[in-house]
């Protein structure tokens, strides 16, 4: 494929700067406005057609009230035949969207930024999904790749950790772990983070974005102290789509085709069940 990498780097610069003057942030939390729709989606992995439908039917041009929301973009299923992945490109498209929609794009750090920021962390069949889509940009870059890979780095770094709407939602890619929960430094989303926060399995925002299986209790727990009434997060493979792990907590995924997204309104007091009445599946689309 023949890029041309100074755009692509520039871009990924204007995106960088816009995720960090976003005037509805706060700290590491997007507030979304009382009126207006956010798509809330999961876990992307790099599904191409089901990034294509989430724009063809959000028509962010002719609904500039409307937000979308996404998260883990890369480390998908494109490998070429000497183990290169490609989903840079991905993170390109989404960048691009940031730098034309900046008020109504929004993104939430991942644990697959982090690895990648490490160059390590995620195996997939044997391989560093890492060190695959570091092969991914030296093959297009060439020998932009350094210039390349440090533009990447700050676009990841530049993500907020959540989005709160006002009718008491919080959306995040994980929460911590049951036993993390109770010592959680959750003044996280209140100030800069330094990078103790980012640490395996001490920082704050590592344990955020690694946690699994964490109860419903536990996710109360976590719900109270942000303040919401019910958090959505992605990060927990769903074959269905979905999971409701109790009341307070839905679980969400993109990322094949059976992947669902999750158009509300962001000023309005949903239940969860009404919650997952809006669920729309990416295969019911037509675009
Ligand atoms: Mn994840």
């Amino acid at each position: 494929m023949a890029i041309n990498a100074d755009e692509v780097i520039e871009t990924f610069g204007c995106a960088t700067e816009e995720n960090q003057i976003d005037s509805l942030r706060k700290g590491q939390v997007v507030e979304l406005p009382e009126t207006g729709e956010v798509w809330v989606t999961g876990d992307l992995h790099d599904h191409r057609r089901n990034y294509e439908k989430l724009l063809a039917a959000a028509e962010l041009p002719d609904h500039p009230n409307r937000h979308v929301i996404l998260h883990e973009v890369i480390h998908g299923d494109y490998f070429d035949a000497n183990g290169a992945e490609g989903s840079w490109e991905m993170l390109y498209k989404v960048a691009q969207l940031k730098c034309d929609f900046p008020k109504q794009v929004h993104f939430l750090f991942a644990n697959h930024d982090l690895a990648q920021i490490h160059g390590e962390g995620i195996m997939k069949g044997g391989q560093s999904v890492c060190e695959a889509f570091n092969a991914g940009v030296k093959r297009d870059f060439g020998t932009r790749t350094g210039i390349a890979n440090a533009a990447i780095t700050e676009f990841l770094l530049s993500f907020p950790l959540g989005v709160r709407t006002p009718s008491g939602l919080f959306i995040c890619h994980s929460v911590p772990t049951d036993e993390q929960i109770p010592s959680f430094d959750f003044t996280v989303f209140d100030r800069a983070l330094t990078p103790n926060d980012y640490k395996r399995r001490f920082g704050p925002v590592y344990q955020m974005i690694w946690g699994r299986k964490t109860t419903p209790e536990g996710v109360g727990a976590f719900a109270d102290k942000v303040g919401a009434r019910i958090v959505i997060t992605g990060h927990q493979p769903q074959d269905s789509g979905y999971l409701v792990n109790g009341e307070r907590h839905l679980i969400i995924a993109s990322d094949h085709n059976q992947g669902v997204f999750l158009p509300i309104k962001t000023g309005k007091n949903y239940s969860m069940d009404d919650l997952v009445k809006r669920l729309h599946k990416f295969a019911s689309v037509d675009a």
